[in-house]
Parts: C-alpha cells; structure tokens; sequence
C-alpha cells in the first residue's frame, strides 16, 4: 500500500452553504471533486498527526463510495483512527454524540439533509468540530479559501474497507473501527429522558407514528421506539433507508410528509406523530388532527424542560434562529433567562452552548436540539414529546392550546418559493433593501411599520460578526414578516417568507394561521414585487 501524492486542479464552487458542501450527485462525482474538498478539510483543519476522526453519513446514494474515498485520503493524511458507523451509515445527531463521547479530533459527515437523494439528486459533506457541531464560519471561510488554491491531495493505494461488520481493521498506519451507528446515541437518549414512564404511556393504548422517511432515523426509531419503548411493530413507518429516500423529499413538513400528514388527519389518527428528515437531526411534530409549529414546539419543550429528567435542574437559556418565531422568548422571559436571537444555520449554536448560555435551541425550519449534542436532534424532540405526554397525560393539542392562553399565540408560516432564477430572487432581497427607508413608518391597514434591517450578529461568545443574514420588517405590534434567501438549496434561488403575528386573544387562538396571516402575506407580497419580479405567483411549499 502506498500513499500517491495527485496534481489537481482546484474547483471555484466548492463554497460550503448553511450547512456544509451540497451539491448534485454527478458534480462530487467528477474527477477530484471530493478528493479537493476532503484535503481542503485536511488542510485547514491541521490535526495532529494520529488524531481521531468520525465519520458516517445519512445512507444516500454515493455514501458509500465517499466513505471509501474519505478513509483512504485520511490514512494518506496522518489520522491514527476513524470511527465509521456500519455500512458508513451515522445519523448527524448520532456522528455528533460519538464525537463528543469518545472525544475525536472531529468528524465528517455525509449528508444533504433533507434534499432528495439518487443519482441525480443531491449529495453532500461537512466537518464537525471536536465540541461535535458544525465547523464554525471561520474554518468553512478557510476551507473555501484552501479549495480554490489546492493543487494536490494524497489517498492511499488501497483495497476498500469492509464496513458491514463490526469490528477493526488497519488502513495503511490507520485503524478503522466500524461502529454501532445507533448503540452509542440510544444510551444517551436514555440517560436523558424518562424512558419508564414513556414506556408506561405506549403500553398504555397511546398510539404514536414516525415516519422515517425512508432515512437514515429508521433504525434509530426503530430501536429506540419500538424495542426499547415498546411501542406495537410498525409504528415506525417507512423504517428502511433507501439511497433515494424511496423516490420521496425526506423533509418532514406538511407538504413532504403527506404520508405521514393523511394518517394523523385520518379517521383512526394516532395520538401522536412525528417525522425526521434525510439525516436525523430535523423532527415535525403532530398531535390527533393537529400541527405543532416548530416555533412553537421550542417554546413548549422550554416551558415543560424541568419535567424531563435531563432538564430537571431548568434551563440556562435558549436560543433560536432569527426567522423562528418569538414564541420562545416569552417563555424565556417568564422563565427570567436569556434567550439570544442568531442567525439561521446550527453553528451558530455552537459557541453559547459550548460557553454554558444556553440549554435548549431551535429553528423554524423544524430543528430543536439541546446541549446534549452539537446538532439539532429529530428524534431526541420526539422523545422529548413524549416525556412530556407521559407526564401530563394530556392530548397534544390541549398542552397547544394551555401553552397559547398563557403566553399569548405567536401565529406563524413560512411560504418557500423554490427553484427560482437566481437574478430574479437576488433582485427581490436587494429591492427590499433598497425600500428601507420608505418602508419605516408606513402603514399597512392595521400594520404600521416600526423597523426594517438587514439582519447582522455579533457572536457574544468570540466577537465575530455575521451580516446579511435576512431582511426584517418589524411591525409596531410585534408582527414581522422576513425574506432570506436559503442557503440548502441546490437548484436555482430559493427565497423564503416567514411571517409572524401575535396574537394574545384567545377566542382568535382557533383561527387557521393562514386565515390570521391573510393580510400580513399580502403586505409581504406588496412590498416585495415577489409576483412580478419572480413571475411566481404560488408558493412550492407553505408550512
Ligand atoms: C441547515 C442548517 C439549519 C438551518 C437550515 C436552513 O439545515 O443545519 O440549522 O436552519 O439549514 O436552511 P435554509 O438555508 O435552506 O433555510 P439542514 O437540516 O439542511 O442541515
């Protein structure tokens, strides 16, 4: 076996978005294309020599050749150890609890989340630090930069791994040990939550439903929910991970989960349902008939913490992503703790977690996590729901509508315009931009502009600042309505619209969010010229 040294030219789009490299299949599958982004990780990382590494991915098509590539590159590269789940498979939750348990230098994750997988379709990769989140700004940016001068990498010379067993192996100087991918993350999952009294609700008659997706949480769900919970054979649905997700978009919202939707809506409807996407980290929660925002889901999993073993002693605070609605800062207020407003994307979690500021986190677009991990974590939220059933014995929607009386209902939905002509999309944030100044004071029937920006973050913990994060139109009453544009996406711009209205009155609590948000979504419409600037008229998805 022999290490070869290969001349390369650099690639100019190797930029890693919102959550790492993501890209078509065929693009990674170009001569080099991967190899130059794995020794730009290697590069920038600078690891010691022998150090350890994690690595696995969510399933999808090309993992497997990936996971070979990767291994190869780090015996070239001076790593003593990679731990790899069976078949190269690690949820991103799970890859972030074995870096942390069995302190790696760090790890590489194989996913795009919740983009559809296949040939054709998308693949992608990102390096977690050894605190097992998201690689910070600063080592993406350097990443980035190393990825546009790399003139070679190194890969050893040798056969592929066997990664369907257990066990150990060498790779050159290398050792490669093939992990358990669920063992490691289920005993923290039950370190954390009640799992006697879960136990006790699904024996109980409670009837719960996940929806795999066909993705990399199967297994997780299934050994977690229906062996060690107990819960019947066959709650867990769409349980096998398929390459291609089954032909299906592994995002657990109302539009892709129809599956899942039409059951829970359905005349013999469980009492609860839930779903994770492609990689295991983002959750939607349902109840009998009924539609948890995931705004809201952070606001009651914060309220209700201290009733789950892990989170008996409270909360130090809670952070959620700009475009997530404040529903959890009322809670924080009443709870007299901090609650910090970032920028969309996990990493930016990472550093008021790792400094003890906070407990719990969440975004809009159906992630919440907590300190446990670096990553946001879809069955942990499950799990973190049923706790809370269990010791409530109370229906979903009623612990909804409790949570709303007494704080107030922050109505939320967010209208996703996918695939559009990048110029059009750039031309609506900057027109936006550019209005600032006229929007301020304006009023719109009963909404009068207070505050317009474009979002920017000073991190409390290392100073460093993030700008133009998304434009925010904030009404004098609290409603706001925000325009950013994705950072996931890999086809054309995908601009999204979150709106948000507070609603403190309780008999409007019943309103559909569509209904109460009718004039807002026109005002958001209006002063975006999205319609003709976009020749878009419909949403792709509204959730
Ligand atoms: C990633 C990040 C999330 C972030 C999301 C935003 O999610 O991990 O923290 O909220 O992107 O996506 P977009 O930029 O498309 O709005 P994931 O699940 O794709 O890794």
């Amino acid at each position: 076996m022999s290490i070869r040294t290969i001349s390369t030219q650099p690639f100019q789009d190797q930029k890693p978005g919102t959550s790492g490299l993501r890209k078509k299949v065929p693009v990674f599958q170009q001569a080099h294309y991967l190899e130059n982004f794995v020794q730009s990780i290697f590069d920038s990382i600078a690891a010691p020599k022998n150090a350890t590494l994690v690595l696995g991915g969510d399933g999808r098509y090309y993992n497997r050749e990936a996971i070979q590539i990767i291994l190869k590159m780090a015996a070239a590269n001076g790593y003593g150890k990679v731990l790899v789940g069976r078949g190269g498979i690690l949820s991103t939750p799970a890859a972030s609890c074995v870096i942390r348990k069995y302190k790696t230098f760090g790890g590489i994750i194989l996913s795009a989340s919740h983009n559809p997988g296949g040939p054709k379709e998308d693949f992608g990769i990102k390096y977690n630090s050894a605190n097992g989140g998201p690689a910070t700004e600063t080592v993406t940016e350097a990443i980035f930069a190393r990825s546009r001068t790399i003139t070679q990498y190194s890969i050893l010379d040798a056969a592929d791994v066997a990664l369907d067993a257990l066990g150990a192996s060498t790779l050159g100087d290398m050792r490669v040990e093939v992990i358990d991918p669920v063992s490691d993350y289920a005993e923290l999952m039950e370190s954390i939550f009640d799992f006697a009294a879960i136990r006790n609700l699904l024996n109980g008659g409670f009837r719960i439903r996940f929806d795999a997706m066909h993705a990399v949480n199967g297994p997780y769900a299934q050994e977690i929910l229906e062996r060690r919970l107990g819960a019947p054979a066959g709650s867990v649905m769409n349980a096998v991970p398929l390459e291609d997700f089954g032909g299906g978009h592994p995002d657990p919202n109302l539009t892709y989960a129809h599956e899942l939707v039409d059951i829970v809506y359905g005349d013999h409807a469980p009492d609860f349902g839930a779903a994770s996407d492609g990689d295991g980290d983002r959750n939607m929660i349902l109840g009998h008939h009924f539609f948890v925002t995931p705004s809201d889901s952070l606001a009651l999993l914060a309220a209700n913490a201290t009733l789950v073993p892990g989170y008996k002693q409270g909360l130090a605070g809670i952070a959620r992503s700009m475009p997530t609605s404040a529903a959890a800062d009322r809670v924080a207020q009443a709870l007299n703790i901090p609650c910090y407003e970032t920028p969309t994307g996990w990493k930016f979690f990472g550093n008021l977690m790792d400094a003890g500021k906070v407990t719990l986190c969440g975004e809009e677009s159906f992630g919440t996590g907590s300190n446990h991990v670096r990553e946001k974590d879809g069955l942990w939220a499950v799990l973190f729901w049923l706790n809370i059933l269990a010791v409530r014995k109370q229906p979903v929607e009623s612990i909804v509508r409790e949570h709303w009386a007494k704080y107030g209902r922050n109505v939320y939905s967010r209208y996703d315009y996918e695939g559009l002509p990048t110029d059009a999309a750039n031309g609506v944030m900057q027109h936006l931009k550019d209005s600032f100044a006229t929007l301020v004071g304006k009023m719109f029937g009963k909404y009068s502009v207070k505050f317009c920006d474009d979002f920017s973050y000073t991190d409390p913990v290392d100073g460093s600042v993030s700008k133009g994060q998304g434009v925010r139109i904030i009404f004098t009453d609290g409603s706001r309505i925000i325009f950013r544009l994705s950072g996931t996406g890999t086809e054309g711009a995908t601009l999204r619209v979150y709106l948000e209205a507070f609603e403190a009155d309780v008999a409007r609590h019943h309103l559909d969010a569509q209904v109460a948000l009718a004039e807002l979504i026109q005002i958001a419409l209006q002063i975006s010229e999205l319609g003709s600037r976009t020749g878009r008229e419909q949403p792709t998805v509204i959730t």
